[in-house]
Order: structure tokens, then sequence, then C-alpha cells
């Protein structure tokens, strides 16, 4: 594949191109991941949560190629739980990814197949590196929209069912005093 058109550009959180691509998710697209079902079916199921703006220069899958993108993910709850992104293990599981802070607050919630997990807090100039066999997820803890760039491998792929079955290991609330983490 090749393209001939617009020049890709990356500046100041937007990623811009005539072949970038937009994902957006709402709420009504995020059904299962929350865990007040009362909230969750109470909010605006039209509402955007996150946006991801990626440029994908090869096709999905192509072994040794790379994607790039941009989760814009907002601010908000859903009862005490932050906005957070559905999270995904890859579908070739080995495969490893860079996240990285630009703008907005958050954390980065990572869990491997035995189900051990950790948290990094993500702000404007952290780098997280993603092993492979790690689910990863992001969660705005703050008021203003979190922006992360993201680089993971062509043939990756998305598992979004291990996550859609049993969820991650913890889960980010907001409490009187700023996030709370806690293990299920
Ligand atoms: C990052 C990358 C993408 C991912 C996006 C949203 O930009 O990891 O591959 O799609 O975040 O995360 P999710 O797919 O879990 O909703
Ligand atoms: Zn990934």
């Amino acid at each position: 594949m090749s393209y001939s058109g617009e020049p890709i550009e990356f500046a100041a959180a937007r990623l811009s191109g005539d072949i970038v691509e937009t994902t957006e998710r709402r709420v009504r697209d995020l059904g299962g991941i929350f865990e007040d079902k009362v909230a969750f079916r109470s909010a605006d199921q039209d509402h955007i949560v996150y946006r991801v703006d990626s440029y994908a220069p090869v096709e999905p899958g192509t072994e040794g190629g790379l994607f790039f993108g941009v989760t814009h993910l907002m601010p908000g709850v859903i009862g005490r739980e932050y906005y957070m992104t559905k999270g995904h293990f890859h579908a070739i599981r080995n495969r490893g990814e860079f996240y990285w802070g630009i703008s907005g607050c958050g954390v980065l919630v990572l869990m491997d197949e035995t189900r051990a997990d950790r948290i990094e807090e993500v702000r404007p100039g952290s780098l997280h590196y993603v092993p492979g066999d790690t689910a990863h997820r992001l969660v705005n803890t703050g008021d203003a929209v979190l922006d992360v760039g993201a680089c993971w491998p062509s043939d990756a792929g998305h598992d979004y069912s291990s996550i859609a079955e049993v969820g991650f290991s913890l889960r980010v609330l907001k409490g009187d005093a700023g996030p709370e983490i806690e293990n299920r």
C-alpha cells in the first residue's frame, strides 16, 4: 500500500492527515466495562467517552510494521468509576506497545494473564512500556481531556473478549480525596 496524499502531522496532540482514521466510543459502546450498571443505564448513551485517531501505514496484520495513535479520553464518571478505555490484550499476545502522556492526567492499568496488576501514573511527558502478554487500559482521573499517544505493532491486533468476560483485577474510583484503587 502507498499513500501520496497530504502529509501526516502530529502536533499539540492532534494527529491529522487524509489517512488518519477516527474511532469514537460512546457510552453505549462500553456496556459491561463499568461496574455500576444502574448508573450506566441512566447515563446519556450518546455521550462520547473517548476518541482514537490512528495512522495505519500498512494493512492490519502486517508483520514488522507499526501503527500510531492518539487516544482522547474525556473526563467523567459512571457512578464512582472514572471514564476509561475498553482495554485489551493483543490478539498476538506477546506484542508490546508504547504509551506516552501528552495532556491531562490519569492512570494506565496493566494486567498480565495471571491477573497480576499494576498501575502507572500518566501525565504530560510520562512514557509507558506495555510488555507483551499484558492487558492495558487508560483511566482519566482528572478534570480535563486525557490525551495519550500510542505506538504498537501492526500485527498485534486487539483481543477485547477476555476483558469483556472477566474484566481487570482493579478498578479506579473517584473518592472524596482523589482516586481510589479497589481490587476485584
Ligand atoms: C491506544 C492504542 C489503540 C487502542 C486505543 C484505545 O490508542 O492502544 O490500539 O485501540 O488506545 O484503547 P481500546 O482499544 O482498549 O479501547
Ligand atoms: Zn494495545
